[in-house]
C-alpha cells in the first residue's frame, strides 16, 4: 500500500530563471488547461487547496514545484511534483511549438531529475491534436530512464458505453475521476512505481 502522507509547496519559477537545484525524482504533469490537473495532484497529495485549482492569471506560464513523501509498509519515500504550464486554451489549437516557449522545452527535455511524465487527457476528447502533439513530443525526448504516463481525467462524464470505447482505444491507459475520488490510488501506485521501481 502506498500512501502520500506529506505534501507540500516549494516553490514556483519559470523555466530559465531561479530553477530549483536537481537531485530528487520528480514527477512532471502536463495537460491543456482546464484538463483537472490541479485538482489531480491535489487528489494524489489528499490536499484540497495545495495546487490552486483555477490558476491565477500572470502565473500560468510558471513552474511549481511540490515537495512530496510517500510511504510503503515500512520506508518514506521523496519525491516532488512538478506542475507543467497548461497548454491550449485558446480554441483553436496551437502547435506546440507556439505553445511551449522555447525555454519551458528546454526544461522538459533536459531536466535530469524528471523520471516521469503525467500526460492528462480529458477523457471526453481523447483525440486533439495537441495532445497526440504533446504524445510524438514526449516520445521523441524520453530518456532510457523515463517513463511516460496517460490518465484520462473526468472519467465521470462518461456513460458506461463511452467509457468501454475508450478503454477498447486506449488499454493500457488509466481513467480517473478526481471528483469521485476514482482510480487515484491506482494512479498513484502506478506513479510511485515509475519513481521507485
Ligand atoms: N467532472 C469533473 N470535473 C473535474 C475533474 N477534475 C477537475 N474538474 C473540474 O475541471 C475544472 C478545471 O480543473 P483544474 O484542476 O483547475 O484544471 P487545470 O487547469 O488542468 O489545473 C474545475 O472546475 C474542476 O472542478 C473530474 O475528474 N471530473
Ligand atoms: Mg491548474
Amino acid at each position: 500500500m502506498i500512501d502520500v502522507v506529506e505534501a507540500s509547496f516549494i516553490t514556483s519559477s519559470s523555466s530559465k530563471n531561479n530553477l530549483l537545484e536537481e537531485g530528487i525524482s520528480e514527477v512532471a504533469f502536463l495537460g491543456r488547461s482546464n484538463v483537472g490537473k490541479s485538482s489531480f495532484i491535489n487528489a494524489l497529495t489528499n490536499k484540497k487547496n495545495l495546487a490552486k485549482k483555477s490558476s491565477t492569471p500572470g502565473k500560468t506560464r510558471l513552474i511549481n514545484f511540490f515537495e512530496v513523501v510517500y510511504k510503503n509498509d515500512k520506508e518514506k519515500y521523496m519525491a516532488r511534483f512538478v506542475d507543467l504550464p497548461g497548454f491550449g486554451y485558446a480554441k483553436v489549437s496551437k502547435s506546440l511549438q507556439e505553445e511551449w516557449s522555447k525555454s519551458l522545452t528546454d526544461f522538459i527535455s533536459s531536466r535530469v531529475s524528471i523520471r516521469t511524465f503525467v500526460h492528462l487527457i480529458d477523457a471526453r476528447h481523447p483525440f486533439q491534436k495537441i495532445d497526440k502533439d504533446v504524445r510524438e513530443y514526449l516520445n521523441s525526448i524520453k530518456r532510457e530512464d523515463q517513463e511516460i504516463i496517460e490518465i484520462f481525467t473526468k472519467m465521470d462524464k462518461l456513460n458506461q458505453k463511452e467509457l468501454s470505447k475508450l478503454k477498447k482505444e486506449f488499454p493500457s491507459a488509466i481513467m480517473i475521476s478526481n471528483l469521485k475520488r476514482r482510480g487515484i490510488k491506482k494512479a498513484n501506485e502506478v506513479i510511485f512505481h515509475s519513481l521507485f521501481g
